[in-house]
């Protein structure tokens, strides 16, 4: 890669990194996925501004049942990329709300 990256390829290079950065934590399990604990350490960690992060275990179990679209109780790259892509359709819609609203 010769010139430097773009505003969005360095987002998406982020979006990459974050999720090894957790996926690699557990030991004796799949540094190439999320456990359950790790993707709970995730949300917590990096989406607590985006996504109001519960303290309450069942809330925080639901949340992680949704993003493990396939049960396997292990978060895949893409089921990241879900969860992410949801969220931030959600922060736009609002961000369109709002600025909708200044221009009137
Ligand atoms: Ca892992
Ligand atoms: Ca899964």
């Amino acid at each position: 890669m010769g010139s430097p990256l773009s505003e969005l390829e360095t987002s998406m290079k982020s979006m990459m990194l974050v999720f090894h950065k957790y996926a690699g934590t557990d030991e004796n399990q799949s540094k190439l996925t999320l456990s359950r604990n790790e993707a709970k350490q995730l949300l917590v960690k990096e989406l607590s501004n985006f996504m109001k992060t519960p303290t309450d275990p069942k809330a925080m179990k639901d949340i992680l049942d949704k993003m493990d679209i396939d049960g396997n109780q292990e978060m895949d790259f893409q089921e990241f990329i879900v969860m992410v892509s949801s969220i931030t359709i959600l922060c736009n819609d609002y961000l369109v709300h709002c600025l909708q609203k200044k221009g009137k």
